[in-house]
């Protein structure tokens, strides 16, 4: 993975600071566990991990050198009831920028997957920690399987997921899908700031 191609394509405050790792745990573990020692849009890139995981403690399958694992920390100033429209607006970007840079009709689905056609080719896991006094954190972690192949797949998983390169029959850089994530999260976060949640729920409804 080159960080530094993925940085010299950010546009906005979201993905200034990469923290890039071989391998972790899991990148939300590691993003919770920097608290308030980083700052907000800093992101956390992983080559693989060990333990990714997705909802209800499920396990996010997490090969290295082919796919996107990815966590950006964000300190959002809004009521905690608000904070779900945090994956709704990262399944947007993601939406955006993977359609951007590929071609594929990705689509969204509740509450937190991306979607190629019925599979699934990537996903979002939200975490917040909330501290006294303190705006809270808010880990979005992003999945993107780039550039695994059906092989590569765990039998479990193999009819219900797929990858960029399944779906289109060529590879990924995966470092310009990256630098185009954090472009378009930058942007919808803006967005999200600046009250326009209407805008965001009516794009995911288009993405749906
Ligand atoms: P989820 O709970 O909606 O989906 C998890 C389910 O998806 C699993 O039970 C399995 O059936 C299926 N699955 C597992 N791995 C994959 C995969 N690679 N591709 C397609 N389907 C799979 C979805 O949770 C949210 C996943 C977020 C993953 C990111 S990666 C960066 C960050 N770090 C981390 O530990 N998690 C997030």
């Amino acid at each position: 993975m080159d960080i530094d191609a993925v940085l010299l394509r950010i546009k906005g405050d979201i993905g200034k600071q990469i923290v890039f790792y071989d391998t972790v745990s899991s990148s939300n573990t590691v993003a919770l566990g920097l608290d308030n020692r980083a700052d907000e849009g800093t992101v956390i890139i992983a080559d693989s991990q060990e333990k990714g995981r997705g909802r209800f403690g499920r396990a996010w399958v997490s090969p290295p050198g082919a796919n996107i694992y990815m966590s950006i920390i964000l300190r959002p100033a809004v009521a905690a009831r608000h904070l779900t429209l945090l994956t709704i607006l990262s399944a947007v970007a993601c939406a955006c920028a993977l359609r951007g840079t590929t071609g594929l009709t990705v689509s969204v689905k509740w509450p937190n997957d991306l979607m190629s056609f019925d599979k699934k080719i990537g996903g979002i896991l939200t975490e917040i920690r909330t501290i006294r006094n303190e705006l809270p954190l808010a880990v979005v972690g992003i999945g993107v399987n780039v550039n695994m192949e059906g092989r590569d797949f765990p039998l479990s998983i193999r009819s219900t997921a797929t990858s960029l390169m399944h779906e289109t029959g060529r590879s990924f850089h995966r470092e310009s899908i990256i630098s185009e994530i954090l472009n378009e999260m930058d942007r919808w976060y803006k967005a999200f700031q600046a009250g326009l949640w209407q805008a965001i729920i009516a794009e995911w409804q288009r993405f749906s």
